[in-house]
Protein backbone atom coordinates (compact mmCIF):
# COMPACT_ATOMS: atom_id res chain seq x y z
CA UNK A 1 0.00 0.00 0.00
CA UNK A 2 1.08 3.49 -0.26
CA UNK A 3 0.28 5.22 3.07
CA UNK A 4 0.10 9.26 3.73
CA UNK A 5 0.61 9.74 7.56
CA UNK A 6 -0.16 13.17 8.95
CA UNK A 7 0.68 14.07 12.53
CA UNK A 8 2.11 16.62 14.91
CA UNK A 9 5.94 16.41 14.27
CA UNK A 10 6.78 17.83 18.22
CA UNK A 11 7.57 16.27 21.28
CA UNK A 12 4.39 13.88 21.93
CA UNK A 13 2.91 11.03 22.15
CA UNK A 14 0.82 11.23 19.52
CA UNK A 15 3.72 12.06 16.97
CA UNK A 16 5.82 9.36 18.58
CA UNK A 17 3.24 6.75 17.75
CA UNK A 18 2.22 7.91 14.22
CA UNK A 19 6.18 8.08 13.37
CA UNK A 20 6.72 4.43 14.80
CA UNK A 21 3.91 3.32 12.95
CA UNK A 22 5.20 4.36 9.70
CA UNK A 23 8.28 2.99 10.23
CA UNK A 24 6.69 -0.43 10.96
CA UNK A 25 4.93 -0.43 7.65
CA UNK A 26 7.56 0.91 5.68
CA UNK A 27 9.41 -2.33 6.66
CA UNK A 28 6.44 -4.75 5.90
CA UNK A 29 7.13 -3.20 2.74
CA UNK A 30 4.70 -0.41 2.49
CA UNK A 31 5.26 2.65 0.82
CA UNK A 32 4.49 5.61 3.55
CA UNK A 33 4.91 9.36 2.90
CA UNK A 34 4.88 12.29 6.02
CA UNK A 35 2.98 15.26 5.24
CA UNK A 36 3.38 17.40 8.19
CA UNK A 37 5.30 21.01 8.88
CA UNK A 38 8.32 19.59 10.27
CA UNK A 39 10.22 15.99 10.09
CA UNK A 40 8.70 14.20 13.01
CA UNK A 41 10.91 14.11 15.70
CA UNK A 42 11.51 10.07 15.88
CA UNK A 43 11.77 9.87 12.26
CA UNK A 44 15.38 9.36 10.75
CA UNK A 45 17.15 11.40 8.09
CA UNK A 46 16.61 8.51 6.16
CA UNK A 47 14.73 5.08 6.03
CA UNK A 48 14.34 3.22 2.83
CA UNK A 49 10.17 3.13 1.61
CA UNK A 50 9.65 6.50 3.85
CA UNK A 51 9.07 9.64 2.40
CA UNK A 52 8.82 13.61 4.09
CA UNK A 53 6.72 16.32 2.55
CA UNK A 54 7.16 19.60 4.06
CA UNK A 55 3.75 21.27 4.59
CA UNK A 56 4.39 25.23 3.64
CA UNK A 57 1.97 27.70 4.96
CA UNK A 58 2.01 30.52 2.37
CA UNK A 59 2.94 34.10 4.48
CA UNK A 60 0.98 37.42 3.45
CA UNK A 61 0.75 40.89 5.85
CA UNK A 62 -3.48 40.34 6.03
CA UNK A 63 -3.08 37.23 7.60
CA UNK A 64 -2.77 37.49 11.42
CA UNK A 65 -3.20 33.33 11.67
CA UNK A 66 -2.15 31.98 8.72
CA UNK A 67 -4.06 28.95 7.31
CA UNK A 68 -1.92 25.97 8.37
CA UNK A 69 -5.15 23.08 7.89
CA UNK A 70 -5.13 24.52 4.35
CA UNK A 71 -1.60 24.80 3.33
CA UNK A 72 -1.94 20.95 4.49
CA UNK A 73 -4.83 20.08 2.68
CA UNK A 74 -3.59 21.38 -0.41
CA UNK A 75 -0.27 19.23 0.68
CA UNK A 76 -2.38 16.20 1.38
CA UNK A 77 -4.20 16.51 -2.65
CA UNK A 78 -1.10 17.04 -4.43
CA UNK A 79 1.10 14.41 -2.45
CA UNK A 80 -1.68 11.89 -3.03
CA UNK A 81 -1.58 12.69 -6.68
CA UNK A 82 1.55 12.43 -7.37
CA UNK A 83 2.84 9.15 -5.49
CA UNK A 84 -1.14 7.70 -6.28
CA UNK A 85 -1.60 7.44 -2.47
CA UNK A 86 -4.74 4.59 -1.64
CA UNK A 87 -4.81 6.10 2.09
CA UNK A 88 -4.52 9.17 4.30
CA UNK A 89 -4.05 8.12 8.02
CA UNK A 90 -4.28 11.54 10.15
CA UNK A 91 -3.21 11.51 13.94
CA UNK A 92 -4.86 13.77 16.49
CA UNK A 93 -7.96 15.43 14.59
CA UNK A 94 -7.26 18.91 15.00
CA UNK A 95 -7.26 20.05 12.14
CA UNK A 96 -5.69 16.88 10.44
CA UNK A 97 -9.13 14.90 9.91
CA UNK A 98 -10.14 18.23 8.51
CA UNK A 99 -7.68 18.64 6.24
CA UNK A 100 -7.77 15.40 5.12
CA UNK A 101 -11.37 15.81 4.10
CA UNK A 102 -10.63 18.74 2.18
CA UNK A 103 -8.05 16.62 0.43
CA UNK A 104 -10.64 13.54 0.03
CA UNK A 105 -12.91 15.99 -1.71
CA UNK A 106 -10.54 18.24 -3.67
CA UNK A 107 -9.44 14.64 -4.90
CA UNK A 108 -13.37 13.23 -5.63
CA UNK A 109 -13.60 16.27 -7.87
CA UNK A 110 -10.86 14.68 -9.69
CA UNK A 111 -11.69 11.35 -9.98
CA UNK A 112 -9.61 10.35 -7.81
CA UNK A 113 -10.79 8.18 -4.35
CA UNK A 114 -8.72 8.33 -1.36
CA UNK A 115 -9.13 6.68 1.95
CA UNK A 116 -8.91 8.84 4.93
CA UNK A 117 -8.26 6.82 8.63
CA UNK A 118 -8.31 9.55 12.08
CA UNK A 119 -7.22 7.94 15.08
CA UNK A 120 -8.01 10.12 18.21
CA UNK A 121 -4.84 10.36 20.19
CA UNK A 122 -6.53 12.17 23.77
CA UNK A 123 -7.43 15.98 23.98
CA UNK A 124 -8.44 16.53 20.11
CA UNK A 125 -11.48 15.19 22.02
CA UNK A 126 -11.45 15.37 25.96
CA UNK A 127 -10.38 19.42 25.83
CA UNK A 128 -9.76 20.79 22.35
CA UNK A 129 -12.48 19.47 20.45
CA UNK A 130 -15.08 20.22 22.90
CA UNK A 131 -13.91 24.26 23.13
CA UNK A 132 -16.76 25.57 21.38
CA UNK A 133 -14.94 27.32 18.62
CA UNK A 134 -13.57 23.68 17.52
CA UNK A 135 -16.72 20.67 18.54
CA UNK A 136 -18.46 21.39 15.15
CA UNK A 137 -15.66 21.06 13.08
CA UNK A 138 -14.04 18.11 15.09
CA UNK A 139 -17.63 16.39 15.07
CA UNK A 140 -18.36 16.74 11.55
CA UNK A 141 -14.46 15.48 10.37
CA UNK A 142 -14.48 12.35 12.63
CA UNK A 143 -18.13 11.44 10.99
CA UNK A 144 -16.30 12.31 7.85
CA UNK A 145 -13.76 9.64 8.54
CA UNK A 146 -13.56 6.83 6.40
CA UNK A 147 -12.38 4.72 9.45
CA UNK A 148 -12.10 5.88 13.21
CA UNK A 149 -9.26 4.78 15.75
CA UNK A 150 -9.18 5.59 18.88
CA UNK A 151 -5.93 4.62 21.39
CA UNK A 152 -8.09 3.28 24.37
CA UNK A 153 -11.77 2.13 25.47
CA UNK A 154 -12.03 5.23 27.56
CA UNK A 155 -11.15 7.71 24.73
CA UNK A 156 -13.71 5.24 22.15
CA UNK A 157 -16.47 6.01 25.39
CA UNK A 158 -15.29 9.95 25.91
CA UNK A 159 -16.32 10.14 22.09
CA UNK A 160 -19.50 9.40 22.15
CA UNK A 161 -20.24 10.66 24.95
CA UNK A 162 -18.63 14.02 24.04
CA UNK A 163 -19.59 13.75 20.22
CA UNK A 164 -22.63 11.48 19.91
CA UNK A 165 -21.04 10.57 16.38
CA UNK A 166 -24.29 9.37 15.25
CA UNK A 167 -23.44 5.48 13.00
CA UNK A 168 -19.74 6.01 13.65
CA UNK A 169 -17.94 2.86 14.48
CA UNK A 170 -14.94 3.62 16.74
CA UNK A 171 -12.01 1.32 16.64
CA UNK A 172 -9.87 0.64 19.72
CA UNK A 173 -6.43 0.40 18.76
CA UNK A 174 -4.18 0.40 21.14
CA UNK A 175 -0.87 1.85 21.00
CA UNK A 176 2.29 -0.38 20.84
CA UNK A 177 5.86 -0.37 22.04
CA UNK A 178 8.97 -1.83 19.66
CA UNK A 179 10.35 -4.49 22.44
CA UNK A 180 13.79 -4.78 20.77
CA UNK A 181 14.17 -0.77 21.69
CA UNK A 182 12.83 -0.87 25.10
CA UNK A 183 14.93 -3.56 26.14
CA UNK A 184 16.35 -3.25 29.63
CA UNK A 185 18.79 -5.15 28.71
CA UNK A 186 20.17 -4.07 25.92
CA UNK A 187 21.36 -0.39 27.47
CA UNK A 188 24.31 0.16 30.32
CA UNK A 189 22.67 2.24 32.99
CA UNK A 190 24.81 4.95 33.03
CA UNK A 191 22.41 7.56 34.96
CA UNK A 192 22.34 4.73 37.54
CA UNK A 193 25.50 4.16 38.35
CA UNK A 194 26.39 7.62 38.83
CA UNK A 195 23.38 7.74 41.33
CA UNK A 196 25.63 5.22 43.64
CA UNK A 197 23.14 3.68 46.07
CA UNK A 198 19.78 6.66 45.56
CA UNK A 199 16.94 5.27 43.43
CA UNK A 200 16.11 6.54 40.10
CA UNK A 201 12.84 7.93 39.83
CA UNK A 202 12.01 9.64 36.24
CA UNK A 203 8.84 11.13 34.46
CA UNK A 204 8.66 11.89 31.14
CA UNK A 205 6.45 14.02 29.29
CA UNK A 206 5.40 17.42 27.38
CA UNK A 207 5.12 19.47 31.11
CA UNK A 208 1.98 20.60 30.15
CA UNK A 209 -0.84 21.61 32.85
CA UNK A 210 -2.74 17.95 32.58
CA UNK A 211 0.24 15.90 33.67
CA UNK A 212 0.51 17.62 37.44
CA UNK A 213 3.96 17.80 37.43
CA UNK A 214 3.68 19.63 40.79
CA UNK A 215 2.54 16.06 41.97
CA UNK A 216 5.79 14.15 40.11
CA UNK A 217 8.01 16.67 42.53
CA UNK A 218 5.38 16.56 45.84
CA UNK A 219 5.24 12.60 45.53
CA UNK A 220 8.90 12.37 45.21
CA UNK A 221 9.89 14.48 47.65
CA UNK A 222 8.28 12.25 50.19
CA UNK A 223 9.69 9.03 48.95
CA UNK A 224 13.70 10.74 49.27
CA UNK A 225 12.26 11.41 52.70
CA UNK A 226 12.38 7.62 53.14
CA UNK A 227 14.64 6.03 50.54
CA UNK A 228 17.26 8.60 49.44
CA UNK A 229 16.63 9.04 45.35
CA UNK A 230 16.62 11.17 42.60
CA UNK A 231 14.20 12.44 40.44
CA UNK A 232 14.82 12.61 36.75
CA UNK A 233 12.86 14.89 34.77
CA UNK A 234 12.63 14.30 30.75
CA UNK A 235 10.67 16.72 28.37
CA UNK A 236 9.93 20.59 28.13
CA UNK A 237 6.72 22.39 28.42
CA UNK A 238 4.72 25.39 29.46
CA UNK A 239 4.93 24.09 33.32
CA UNK A 240 8.21 23.72 33.67
CA UNK A 241 8.93 26.61 35.94
CA UNK A 242 6.12 24.84 38.02
CA UNK A 243 7.53 21.94 39.15
CA UNK A 244 11.15 23.85 39.32
CA UNK A 245 9.05 25.68 42.15
CA UNK A 246 7.82 23.05 43.91
CA UNK A 247 10.81 21.51 44.25
CA UNK A 248 12.53 24.97 45.14
CA UNK A 249 9.59 25.14 47.87
CA UNK A 250 9.94 21.69 49.11
CA UNK A 251 13.99 22.18 49.35
CA UNK A 252 14.89 19.08 47.09
CA UNK A 253 16.18 21.48 44.00
CA UNK A 254 19.67 19.40 44.17
CA UNK A 255 18.47 16.28 43.59
CA UNK A 256 16.27 16.82 40.75
CA UNK A 257 17.73 16.67 37.56
CA UNK A 258 15.75 18.65 34.33
CA UNK A 259 17.27 16.91 31.11
CA UNK A 260 15.02 18.62 28.69
CA UNK A 261 13.86 17.33 25.35
CA UNK A 262 15.44 13.69 24.88
CA UNK A 263 14.40 11.90 21.60
CA UNK A 264 15.76 8.69 22.79
CA UNK A 265 14.68 7.62 25.81
CA UNK A 266 14.94 4.14 26.14
CA UNK A 267 18.43 4.30 27.27
CA UNK A 268 17.36 6.54 30.25
CA UNK A 269 14.54 4.25 31.39
CA UNK A 270 16.75 1.67 31.34
CA UNK A 271 18.15 3.59 34.55
CA UNK A 272 15.03 4.04 36.10
CA UNK A 273 13.70 2.51 39.19
CA UNK A 274 10.09 3.84 38.90
CA UNK A 275 8.22 5.95 36.44
CA UNK A 276 6.03 8.49 38.09
CA UNK A 277 3.10 9.75 35.99
CA UNK A 278 0.60 11.41 37.87
CA UNK A 279 -1.58 13.40 35.40
CA UNK A 280 -5.27 14.70 35.48
CA UNK A 281 -6.18 12.41 32.73
CA UNK A 282 -4.35 10.25 30.04
CA UNK A 283 -5.93 8.90 26.96
CA UNK A 284 -3.40 6.01 26.95
CA UNK A 285 0.08 7.45 28.54
CA UNK A 286 2.64 5.75 26.04
CA UNK A 287 5.41 6.94 28.02
CA UNK A 288 4.27 4.79 30.72
CA UNK A 289 3.94 1.88 28.43
CA UNK A 290 7.68 2.75 27.19
CA UNK A 291 8.59 2.60 30.88
CA UNK A 292 6.94 -0.51 31.36
CA UNK A 293 8.28 -2.73 28.36
CA UNK A 294 12.29 -1.40 29.88
CA UNK A 295 10.73 -3.08 33.69
CA UNK A 296 10.02 0.11 35.14
CA UNK A 297 7.16 -0.01 37.57
CA UNK A 298 4.43 3.50 37.23
CA UNK A 299 3.57 5.06 39.62
CA UNK A 300 0.10 7.19 38.50
CA UNK A 301 -3.60 8.00 38.48
CA UNK A 302 -6.29 5.63 37.90
CA UNK A 303 -8.11 8.02 35.95
CA UNK A 304 -8.76 8.06 31.94
CA UNK A 305 -6.97 5.22 29.88
CA UNK A 306 -3.98 4.92 32.26
CA UNK A 307 -5.57 1.73 33.87
CA UNK A 308 -5.59 0.30 30.43
CA UNK A 309 -2.43 -0.13 30.31
CA UNK A 310 -1.08 -0.42 34.01
CA UNK A 311 -2.41 -2.89 36.15
CA UNK A 312 -2.58 -1.36 39.83
CA UNK A 313 -0.99 -3.60 42.00
CA UNK A 314 0.64 -6.08 39.28
CA UNK A 315 2.63 -3.41 37.18
CA UNK A 316 2.41 -0.36 39.09
CA UNK A 317 0.76 1.75 41.73
CA UNK A 318 -2.84 3.44 40.75
CA UNK A 319 -4.16 6.13 42.97
CA UNK A 320 -6.82 8.75 42.52
CA UNK A 321 -5.97 12.31 41.09
CA UNK A 322 -4.00 13.86 43.46
CA UNK A 323 -3.82 11.47 45.86
CA UNK A 324 0.10 11.98 46.51
CA UNK A 325 0.30 10.24 49.48
CA UNK A 326 -1.36 7.44 48.31
CA UNK A 327 0.96 7.34 45.28
CA UNK A 328 4.29 7.87 47.71
CA UNK A 329 3.49 5.14 49.53
CA UNK A 330 3.10 2.78 46.99
CA UNK A 331 6.27 3.96 45.70
CA UNK A 332 7.62 3.22 48.67
CA UNK A 333 6.59 0.01 49.46
CA UNK A 334 8.46 -0.82 46.36
CA UNK A 335 11.26 0.09 46.52
CA UNK A 336 11.63 -1.28 50.16
CA UNK A 337 11.16 -4.70 48.87
CA UNK A 338 13.89 -5.34 46.47
CA UNK A 339 12.62 -8.73 45.69
CA UNK A 340 9.28 -7.80 45.24
CA UNK A 341 10.17 -4.45 42.93
CA UNK A 342 12.43 -7.39 40.37
CA UNK A 343 9.22 -9.63 40.59
CA UNK A 344 7.31 -6.49 39.27
CA UNK A 345 9.90 -5.09 36.79
CA UNK A 346 9.96 -8.37 35.13
CA UNK A 347 6.26 -8.79 35.13
CA UNK A 348 5.92 -5.06 33.54
CA UNK A 349 8.54 -5.76 30.52
CA UNK A 350 6.29 -8.97 29.83
CA UNK A 351 3.00 -7.62 30.34
CA UNK A 352 3.52 -4.84 27.83
CA UNK A 353 5.20 -7.32 24.93
CA UNK A 354 2.22 -9.41 25.94
CA UNK A 355 -0.51 -6.65 25.08
CA UNK A 356 0.92 -3.70 23.40
CA UNK A 357 3.52 -5.92 21.06
CA UNK A 358 4.12 -3.53 17.82
CA UNK A 359 3.90 -6.42 15.76
CA UNK A 360 0.18 -7.36 16.87
CA UNK A 361 -0.86 -3.78 17.02
CA UNK A 362 0.66 -2.67 13.32
CA UNK A 363 -1.14 -5.72 11.85
CA UNK A 364 -4.27 -4.56 13.37
CA UNK A 365 -3.62 -1.31 11.10
CA UNK A 366 -2.71 -3.57 8.04
CA UNK A 367 -6.33 -5.54 8.58
CA UNK A 368 -7.87 -1.96 8.93
CA UNK A 369 -6.96 -0.29 6.04
CA UNK A 370 -6.83 -3.43 3.71
CA UNK A 371 -10.77 -3.33 4.80
CA UNK A 372 -11.47 -0.20 4.40
CA UNK A 373 -9.49 -0.19 0.81
CA UNK A 374 -12.04 -3.10 -0.26
CA UNK A 375 -15.28 -1.14 1.09
CA UNK A 376 -14.42 1.92 -1.58
CA UNK A 377 -17.06 2.46 -3.59
CA UNK A 378 -14.50 2.55 -6.45
CA UNK A 379 -13.05 -0.87 -5.19
CA UNK A 380 -14.32 -3.62 -7.57
CA UNK A 381 -17.07 -5.56 -5.08
CA UNK A 382 -16.80 -2.11 -3.20
CA UNK A 383 -19.81 -1.13 -1.11
O1 LIG B 1 -3.52 14.88 23.52
C1 LIG B 1 -2.51 15.53 23.79
O2 LIG B 1 -2.48 16.51 24.53
C2 LIG B 1 -1.24 15.24 23.13
C3 LIG B 1 -0.97 13.81 22.80
C4 LIG B 1 0.47 13.80 22.41
O3 LIG B 1 0.76 14.10 21.28
O4 LIG B 1 1.26 13.52 23.32
O5 LIG B 1 -1.13 12.89 23.88
C5 LIG B 1 -2.13 11.95 23.77
O6 LIG B 1 -1.72 10.93 22.88
C6 LIG B 1 -0.80 9.98 23.36
C7 LIG B 1 -0.51 8.98 22.25
O7 LIG B 1 -1.67 8.28 21.89
C8 LIG B 1 -1.36 9.31 24.62
O8 LIG B 1 -0.44 8.34 25.09
C9 LIG B 1 -1.59 10.38 25.69
O9 LIG B 1 -2.17 9.77 26.82
C10 LIG B 1 -2.52 11.44 25.16
N1 LIG B 1 -2.55 12.57 26.11
C11 LIG B 1 -3.59 12.82 26.85
O10 LIG B 1 -4.63 12.19 26.80
C12 LIG B 1 -3.44 13.96 27.80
Amino acid sequence: MRIGITCYPTYGGSGAMATELGMALSQRGHEVHFITYRQPFRLPAFMPGVFFHEVDVGRYPLFEYPPYDLALAVRMHEVVRSHQLDLLHVHYAIPHATSAWIAKEMLRANGHDVVVVTTLHGTDITIVGQDRSFHAITKFSIERSDRITAVSQYLRDETFFAFGCAGCDVQVIHNFVDPRVYDRGRYTPLLRDRMGSRRVLMHISNFRPVKRVRDVVRIFAKVTAEIPSVLVMVGDGPERTEAEDEASLLGVTEHVHFLGKIESVAPLLASADLFLLPSEKESFGLSALEALASGVPVIGCASGGLPEVVIDGQTGVLRAVGDVDGMAAGAVDLLRDEARWAEVSVRCAADARARFAQSTIVSEYEALYTEALAARPSAAGGA
